[in-house]
């Protein structure tokens, strides 16, 4: 059948996102809606009303991935399936993700309005704690759906204060499923991920659509420093073992590395500094390294480059080291046709597209591992993301789920 000419209802969406945006507001706009936290339940809870008043058979699996499924004509095969995460940073903004989730609900609102059968099961997606930003790692509903962790490790992972556990929390809001959480319980076809930019790119180059060709690796790293507390006023300063002081020349080494080498970035992002009192000299200090590239290996080399020069911080400084590897996901290389589809279909809506890659990570890192995968971008305002302030435009959101309609009748209508 010829869809090329259906459209969804963008004031509907515009209405769905700012629903959405007051659960879990602060006073500047922006979001705090951790998983596994009462305003998650709250937005779940909303997402299960619309899923059902959309036609939708849902599912809740182990993890509290929600799977909203409009069947198809021809149940032997594979779906289409496309979603995101309704979860938050810590503070975080009101489209990360949630415009994934919200426009695959639209998606699926414009598609049981206009009575279409297609010819594959299409399903929609709220996967769990995307952002770990109460409880790493991140893509943890994910990650456990695409068998990368087992749910008992994700259940048993400790909140950033160490004072619960993923799997009370997940329990406490009613959506531990009983569904089993694995890709090997679903036929999935092909899978597509709209999402906010969160860089730079699309608005400067003033184009409208972004067709990613993959994510860059993350590869998260742990860094614990022992250093000796004294009282910071008799204590002279040479001869101190000052924890902090050790780190801050090693997040130095963090940016340096990442310059040099080039093609990545590396952050440090968290850090907790004990006793954290102005006049004590800290004496243990946690602090964590983000880096991410295209090329796994490169990233490797920078870790190794940036562990040697800590040992000599930590030997000269007299704090004594200890490193974790945390979490690492490999770089995701799209599906190629399913991406030159992005293009194609966004250019058939008269949008401007380009090709780019993804600096920020997504569930599709983990959905692309056992199926084939693309996302669909949009631009962010100065480029900016993680933050209150974080916007996109309505007119480009609704722009983003069109492209996503169309690449979704298209593949969901494939034998
Ligand atoms: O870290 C990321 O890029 C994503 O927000 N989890
Ligand atoms: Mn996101
Ligand atoms: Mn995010």
């Amino acid at each position: 059948m010829d869809f090329n000419n259906l459209r969804i209802n963008g004031k509907r969406l515009r209405e769905t996102i700012e629903t959405s945006a007051g659960i879990g507001a602060t006073p500047n706009k922006g979001l705090i809606r951790c998983a596994a936290t009462p305003e998650d339940k709250i937005g779940r809870d909303l997402l299960l009303k619309w899923y059902k008043e959309a036609g939708c058979e849902v599912t809740i699996d182990e993890m509290g991935n929600m799977f909203a499924v409009r069947p198809g004509k021809n149940r032997e095969l594979g779906a289409v399936l496309t979603g995101s995460h309704f979860d938050t940073q810590k503070p975080g903004g009101r489209f990360d993700g949630i415009l994934g989730v919200l426009g695959a609900l639209e998606v699926m609102r414009t598609i049981q309005e206009n009575n279409i059968e297609l010819e594959r099961d299409f399903i929609i997606t709220n996967w769990t704690n995307e952002e770990g930003g109460w409880f790493a790692p991140a893509c943890m509903g994910s990650g456990v759906w695409a068998g990368n962790h087992s749910k008992e490790w994700a259940y048993e992972r400790k909140d950033r204060d160490g004072k619960t556990v993923f799997g009370e929390e997940l329990e406490k809001i009613g959506y531990k499923g009983t569904f089993p959480c694995s890709y090997k319980e679903w036929n999935i076809y092909a899978a597509y991920e709209l999402h906010i930019e969160q860089g730079p790119q699309l608005e400067q180059a003033g184009i409208q659509i972004g067709a990613p060709k993959g994510i860059l690796c993350l590869h998260w790293y742990d860094v614990y420093l022992e250093g000796t507390a004294n009282q910071v006023g008799p204590t002279p300063m040479v001869g101190r073992n000052d924890a902090l002081l050790a780190a801050s020349e090693m997040n130095i080494v963090v940016n340096k590395v990442a310059h040099q080498m080039g093609n990545m970035v590396g952050t440090v992002g968290e850090i907790q500094n004990y006793p954290n009192s102005r006049n004590i000299i800290p004496s243990k200090v946690h602090f964590t390294v983000d880096i991410r590239s295209w090329d796994d290996e490169h990233a490797v080399k920078a870790w190794k480059m940036m562990k040697k020069e800590f040992e000599v911080i930590a030997e000269r400084r007299g704090c004594p080291i200890r490193t974790e590897e945390f979490w690492k996901v490999a770089h995701a290389p799209f599906d190629q046709e399913l991406n030159d589809r992005v293009v194609e279909s966004a250019e058939a809506l008269g949008l401007s597209a380009m090709k780019m890659y993804s600096g920020a990570g997504h569930d599709m890192s983990e959905v692309n591992q056992v199926t084939r995968g693309a996302m669909i971008f949009v631009p962010s305002i100065d480029g900016r993301s993680h933050v209150e302030v974080e916007e996109t435009p309505y007119e480009d959101c609704e722009n983003g789920v069109n492209v996503l309609l169309q690449c979704v009748l298209k593949t969901a209508d494939e034998v």
